[in-house]
């Protein structure tokens, strides 16, 4: 088996201030969490950003604020959200990949999000997939839904998408399919040849989950964004969700990926030296 990539989601867009006080919700604390979460082992970190009082943001000097920050904390990939916030125009979310990080997400149809619809129709994802290739951004096609497979398949042939690409299902969405081993075990099945994937399960969810990836040869993606508690009543820091599945995969005899090693698994060019 690959060694194992681990990303860490480590704010999302519905997490408030409120709920957590282990939210890194400013560039300041994204850098230090990203120290925190790449010496517990994880290999990417997914980006999204908040203004100092914790409201989302999509604009480009704070992802450049944030993207400088981490890069300046770690060798991490950076991967940033073109999902954003429910209400944010498709433009917003595509803004950010002017700044060329080297991976951001593409979500591969709409779906029901708690009582909000998540809107991604295919203008949508024609118009992310156009600003990707204009900026050489590497895209990781989040599945909510097995339909956004035959989605990413459409788009391949209409030529917009190449495939294989790196896929993440998050599973257990209010609204989207639910986090089961055999819907994980459905969607690995249908998976495109050559594709790689990972896992990010919602809730209570994300452990069962990293355990089936573990087991299967897939790849985990943990943190705020998807979860806030280490176990019932106690919440948790990013870096605590990554070193619990670096124990895991320990365990079962997983080695895990450093960034350089995931770029190469990933087919991403390497940092070069600073
Ligand atoms: N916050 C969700 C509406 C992504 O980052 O690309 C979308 C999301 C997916 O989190
Ligand atoms: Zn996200």
């Amino acid at each position: 088996m690959q060694p194992l990539i681990i990303t860490c989601a480590p704010v999302g867009a519905e997490v408030t201030l409120e709920q957590t006080p282990y939210l890194p919700h400013t560039p300041a604390k994204l850098a230090e969490t990203s120290r925190a979460i790449r010496d517990a082992g994880a290999s990417i970190v997914h980006v999204h950003c908040r203004t100092d009082d914790g409201t989302n943001t999509h604009d480009v000097a704070r992802f450049k604020q944030a993207y400088d920050a981490i890069r300046g904390a770690s060798d991490l990939i950076v991967q940033f959200s073109t999902g954003g916030a429910i209400g944010m125009t498709p433009e917003e979310r595509a803004s950010v990949l002017q700044l060329r990080p080297e991976m951001a997400t593409l979500t591969c149809g709409t779906v029901n999000f708690g009582d909000d619809v998540f809107e991604n129709s295919f203008p949508i994802m024609r118009g992310i997939l156009a600003k990707m290739r204009q900026h050489g951004v590497r895209p990781e096609l989040e599945v909510f839904d097995k339909g956004h497979l035959a989605n990413a398949r459409r788009l391949a042939k209409e030529g917009l998408l190449t495939l294989p690409q790196h896929v993440d299902f998050v599973l257990g969405v209010p609204g989207a399919l639910e986090a089961t081993v055999q819907n994980l075990c459905d969607l690995v099945d249908d998976l495109p040849d050559g594709c790689t994937w990972s896992v990010a399960g919602i809730g209570r969810a994300q452990t069962a989950m990293a355990l089936a990836a573990i087991a299967m040869g897939g790849h985990v993606r943990v943190g705020l964004e998807d979860n806030l508690y280490l176990e019932k009543g106690r919440l948790a820091r990013n870096e605590e969700l990554v070193a619990r599945v670096v124990r895991i995969a320990r365990e079962a005899g997983r080695a895990v990926a450093s960034p350089d090693e995931a770029r190469e698994i990933l087919g991403l060019q390497k940092l070069a030296a600073a």
